[in-house]
Order: structure tokens, then C-alpha cells, then sequence
């Protein structure tokens, strides 16, 4: 077994519908996964929905329901989008689990072991809606106006409540994002986060006593956990925290948690000071993506532009959506989606590009070598440069992917599929097959091992169309180490390669009349 490689997204607000920045952030996530596995590491990957809080609490009422019913039938709703766009998580944690009550409790006793948790009585400013206190400083607007950083309405709270102290950690946080400079990536956001840090830490009330969805605080009746402590354990319970001996206790610290920007403070400020005082490992990352946009503009449903990703999926297919969310976005940056930009990235690159290259191959194959694999023929230095070539993207995704450079990794790798519909083009085995079928023969069998390499390095981002590919191809061996193998020829294979009529991987996408 691999080296463990633990990665997890956010857990989502179920008090709404899955939006495509939820689906973009599971897909990204889910690639990365697939991509360690690949690579041989043994991946936890773990994604769920985030049930506690008043913004839960008030949703539920909203729609008459009890709480825990609302968040039953919510969160169905992601694990229903998780299995659609075929994301292969390990667990689907709700914060409504049994187990994660009991790891967020013990986080809870490890603070006040070591001295950090403190009852007072707290007054300020919080938005429901981002579950979140703010500093007076921090908002815009004026009386029942008041803004916080992220334009949403906040309520002045007055309560008793448990402290955390928070102010103690500002200089332990700063050593450590400059002993660690990738435990915050992008850039732009750990600077954003050592700028906020460096302006000073004040103690961060941890518990609410005015409503009660939520963990209770043990040994104080009345009180039940701030959500985003109880949240931010989910990545612990995953793990079978507070057991040491538990199966899973082996991938913290964790790897990666992958977020979008609104919620990098969170994860690099409030997470790793909870674990310090609670004496647990840190993970090693927190990479904060960008945003998803609808045509350049914020989702909201005032605007009236939240896009349903099961529509999507309906419209355009799951492989062509997940191509598209990395390609498409600069991993890290915001990016735009609309229906046209989907249909033309993706019908141009993944149907015409790649798609049509293996169609016109493998049909060429079937039609007039009866499904046989093409023997060796008569070998030219032109093999030889594009093998090489595709070598040379393969391993550039590779190297991009593991960085998590996801829109370079793709970009690199269709240099390898233009150089083989080059090659397809100037070879052209159609008008061998008359005048010199040797030649045809090292052709179509160069142009087979290609095929494979570049189906093997997008299966991460593909993996329904990718696999039908290799399937044709009777290649088995869907492994990492077939990346590196570009000998392969299929001698064991040879036997058993019968190719039928191949029906297209990844077919040519309209745009719906509806949008048209
Ligand atoms: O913040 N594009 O949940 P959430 C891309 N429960 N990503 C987006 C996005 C968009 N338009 N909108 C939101 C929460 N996201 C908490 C997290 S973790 C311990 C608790 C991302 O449902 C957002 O940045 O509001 C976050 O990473 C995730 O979706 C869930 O957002």
C-alpha cells in the first residue's frame, strides 16, 4: 500500500439546493483524489454536509419542518450530486453523525485541558448567513444597514458564551505560515491571511445558548458549539479521532483540504489554532480555489442565476462538465461558466480533439484490420518524435496535476492529442492502406499507444469516457505506472484485441434550445 494521502473538500451548507460551485469544488477534489491513486498513494477522501447552526435551524423552519428532517432530506440532495458526477469520495460525512458528535467533543476537552476555553459573555456582530462573527471594524454600511466583508446582513448578539483563546495563537499562526509556506495556497490568499493575522487576534466565542441544533458543549447544559467548531472537526472524525488505534488513524495529518476563498480564514486561522491547543497535527495544506461565476456574475438568487448542477448534467453529461470546470478555470482563480463557453471548449477539445482521434483510429481499425491490433510494420522516425511527444505531455499533466496546476496539467496534455491529430493528418493511413499497408500497420500501432498514454493521463478528469477508450483498447492496466510506459506494445494483448465498431467517448455537445 501507498503513502496515505488524505484530501477533503468543505463540508456544504445543506440549508439550500447543491449549486455549481459545490459541484466544481467536489470535481476538482475528486480529480486530485483519483490522480493520487493513480500515482499509488493510498487516498482517504472524504466530502458531507455541514448540518448544525442557526442558518440551518432557520431554513428548516422556514419550510415548517423539524430541523433534523429538513437536514435528512437536504443533504440527500449532495451525496445524490456527489454520486451523479461520479465523485469516488470514501466517506460522506454529515455533522448529524454519531461519531462526529463524539470527535467534536473530545476537540472540545483537549481545548479545556490545555487552559483555552473560557465562559464570558459575548456582544457583537454575526451573520447568520456566513455563520460568522465580525469585528465592528470589519463591516460597511451604517445602522440596520451593516454590512460584513462579504456583503452579507449581519445581528448584533448578545449572550453568554464559551471563549476560545484565540489571541494567544496570532504569534504561533505566524511562525507557522512562515515555517510552512504551502500551508496556505495560492499566494494571494496567504498573504490575505497574514495581513488579517498580523492585524491582531481577538478570542473567538465558541458556543450559543439562544438556540440548540447543534453539538452540545460537554459539561455545560445550555450550550451547544459554534458550527464551524464542530465543522472543522468533520476532517478529524474521518479519521477516527479520538481513537489513535482506528483503521483510518493513519491519514491525519491530513494532506489537502480543498475550500473556496470565503473560508480560508476559517481553515487557516481558526483550525489550526483549535488543533495547537488541542495538541494535534496540523495538516499540511489548505489550498483556497476560486469562485465559480454565471457569466461573470456572481450566483445569487436574487439575480435569479443559480445554476442547478443536476440540469447541467442532464444538458451536457458528467465528463464533458468535469473537462470543462478544470480547463476552463485557473485553479485557484475565479472562472465563468455559460452554456456556450461549455459547448465550445468542450467540442472542441475533448470531441474533436481527443474524442474524434480515438473515433476515427479505432473505427479505421476495425473497419480494415477486422478489430485486429495493427502489426508492427515498417517503423519511421516519425513514430519515434510523436511517442515522444506525448511522453513529454503526459508527463507535464503529471507534474502540473501534483502541483495542482489542474487547467495547465489538461493544457499540457492536449499538446499530446494536437500532435497526434498532426501525425494522423500527414501520415494519412487511409491512403497507406492501398499503396503501403507495412507502413499503414506502424502507423495505426503508434498512433494505438499514443491513444492509451493520453487515455490513461485524463482518466483522472474523464473517467467514463477515458475508460471506454482503454476498454476498446483491452488495456487493463489502468494504472499510474502505464503513464511512464511508452514501449508499451500490446503483446499480451494482441490475442485478445478485437476491436468492434467503437461508439464515440466523448460525443459532440449542442447547445440546448432553451439557451440557444
Ligand atoms: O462554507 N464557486 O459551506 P457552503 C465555487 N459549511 N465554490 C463555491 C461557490 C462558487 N460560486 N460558492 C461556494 C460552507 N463555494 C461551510 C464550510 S467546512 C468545515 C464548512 C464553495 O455550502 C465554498 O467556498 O457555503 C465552500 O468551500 C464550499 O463551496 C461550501 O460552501
Amino acid at each position: 500500500m501507498g503513502d496515505p494521502f488524505y484530501i477533503t473538500t468543505a463540508i456544504h451548507y445543506p440549508n439550500g439546493r447543491p449549486h455549481i460551485g459545490h459541484a466544481y469544488e467536489m470535481v476538482a477534489a475528486d480529480v486530485i483524489a483519483r490522480f493520487q491513486r493513480q500515482a499509488g498513494r493510498d487516498v482517504l477522501f472524504q466530502t458531507g454536509t455541514d448540518e448544525h447552526g442557526l442558518k440551518m435551524a432557520q431554513a428548516a423552519r422556514a419550510r415548517g419542518l423539524e430541523t433534523r428532517a429538513f437536514a435528512d432530506e437536504m443533504s440527500s440532495h449532495f451525496s445524490e450530486m456527489a454520486d451523479r458526477f461520479h465523485i469516488s469520495y470514501d466517506r460522506f460525512i454529515r455533522t448529524v453523525d454519531t461519531d462526529h458528535y463524539a470527535a467534536s467533543q473530545a476537540i472540545w476537552q483537549a481545548m479545556v485541558d490545555s487552559g483555552d476555553l473560557y465562559l464570558d459573555r459575548y456582544e457583537g456582530w454575526y451573520s447568520v448567513r456566513d455563520e460568522a462573527f465580525y469585528d465592528e471594524k470589519e463591516l460597511t454600511g451604517e445602522g440596520d444597514d451593516r454590512l460584513s466583508p462579504q456583503g452579507t446582513p449581519v445581528e448584533w448578539t448578545a449572550e453568554e458564551t464559551w471563549f476560545f483563546r484565540l489571541s494567544k495563537y496570532q504569534q504561533p499562526l505566524l511562525d507557522l505560515y512562515a515555517a510552512e509556506p504551502d500551508f496556505i495556497r495560492p499566494d494571494s490568499r496567504r498573504n490575505e491571511v497574514m495581513r488579517f493575522v498580523e492585524g491582531g487576534l481577538s478570542d473567538l466565542s465558541v458556543s450559543r445558548t439562544s438556540f440548540d441544533w447543534g453539538v452540545p458543549v460537554p459539561g455545560s447544559p445550555g450550550h451547544v458549539m459554534y458550527v464551524w467548531v464542530d465543522a472543522l472537526t468533520n476532517y478529524l472524525t474521518g479519521t477516527g479521532y479520538p481513537d489513535t488505534g482506528a483503521p483510518n488513524a493513519r491519514f491525519w495529518p491530513a494532506d489537502l483540504h480543498l475550500i473556496g476563498k470565503d473560508i480560508v480564514r476559517f481553515h487557516a486561522v481558526y483550525w489550526p489554532a483549535f488543533l495547537m491547543s488541542a495538541k494535534i497535527p496540523l495538516p499540511k495544506s489548505v489550498f483556497g480555489h476560486g469562485f465559480l461565476l454565471s457569466r461573470g456574475e456572481k450566483m445569487s438568487k436574487s439575480v435569479g442565476n443559480v445554476v442547478d448542477p443536476m440540469a447541467l448534467a442532464d444538458a451536457f453529461g458528467i465528463d464533458a462538465l468535469r473537462y470543462f470546470f478544470l480547463r476552463e478555470v485557473s485553479f485557484g482563480q475565479d472562472g465563468s461558466y455559460s452554456p456556450e463557453a461549455i459547448v465550445t471548449r468542450v467540442n472542441a477539445e475533448l470531441a474533436n480533439a481527443f474524442g474524434n482521434l480515438a473515433q476515427r483510429t479505432l473505427s479505421f481499425i476495425a473497419k480494415n484490420l477486422e478489430g485486429a491490433f495493427p502489426d508492427p510494420g515498417r517503423r519511421d522516425d516519425a513514430d519515434a518524435v510523436l511517442i515522444e511527444e506525448v511522453v513529454v505531455a503526459c508527463a507535464a499533466l503529471k507534474a502540473a496535476f501534483g502541483d495542482l496546476s489542474l487547467s495547465q496539467g489538461i493544457e499540457a496534455w492536449m499538446r499530446g492529442v494536437y500532435a497526434c491529430n498532426q501525425y494522423i493528418d500527414v501520415q494519412a493511413p487511409w491512403s497507406l492502406r492501398k499503396t503501403d499497408p507495412e507502413r499503414m500497420h506502424a502507423v495505426l500501432g503508434t498512433l494505438v499507444r499514443a491513444i492509451r498514454m493520453l487515455a490513461i493521463a485524463i482518466l483522472p478528469v474523464v473517467p467514463t469516457g477515458a475508460a471506454t477508450i482503454l476498454d476498446l483498447l483491452g488495456a487493463d492496466a489502468r494504472d499510474h505506472a502505464a503513464i511512464d510506459d511508452d514501449g508499451w506494445y500490446p503483446a499480451q494483448v494482441v490475442s485478445c484485441f478485437r476491436l468492434a465498431a467503437p461508439t464515440p467517448a466523448f460525443p459532440r455537445l449542442e447547445l440546448p434550445a432553451e439557451v440557444a
